[in-house]
């Protein structure tokens, strides 16, 4: 996967919450192109392996209880500078501190649920996005 792409989640609040499509529209109204998409359940044992790197934090277990307690819209973005772009549309991770216009200022409801995920780098956009999607999902 090239450096222009990066990998989102909606989560399990944005669905229960009706937001699909508005943060669809936010998405490619901000330019971005959906190459891959799908709507799907995360296991527990999906969730733990996505999560892995905060396996040690507090809120671990939470987390994986609540990425997997309904279903979430996986999908690939490309655009140029996609994943700093894309954490820029998303906004910080707590909603009280994420800027006005942002999704996560729109949509999320707390830190925990934060209506979406966002790579953090390219090297995790593309491991994020290959763990999701085969090379025949890709369009
Ligand atoms: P981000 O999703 O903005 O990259 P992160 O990678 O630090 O944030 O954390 C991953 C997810 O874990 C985050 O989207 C929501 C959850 N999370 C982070 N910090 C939390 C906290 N203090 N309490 C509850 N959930 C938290
Ligand atoms: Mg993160």
């Amino acid at each position: 996967m090239a450096t222009n792409r990066t990998f989102t989640m909606l989560k399990p609040d944005s669905i229960e919450n009706g937001n699909i499509g508005n943060i669809l529209n936010m998405i490619t109204e901000a330019g971005f192109a959906i190459k891959a998409m799908k709507y799907t359940q995360l296991s527990e044992e999906q969730a733990k392996a996505f999560y892995e790197v905060h396996a040690e934090r507090p809120f671990y277990g939470e987390l994986v209880e609540y990425m997997t307690s309904g279903p979430i819209v996986a999908a690939i973005l490309e655009k140029e500078n996609a994943v700093s772009d894309f954490r820029t549309l998303i906004g910080a991770t707590d909603p009280a501190e994420a800027a006005e216009g942002t999704i996560r200022a729109k949509y999320a409801e707390s830190k925990g649920r934060n209506a979406v995920h966002g790579s953090d780098s390219d090297e995790n956009a593309q491991i994020e996005g290959e763990f999701h999607f085969a090379a025949t999902e890709l369009f």
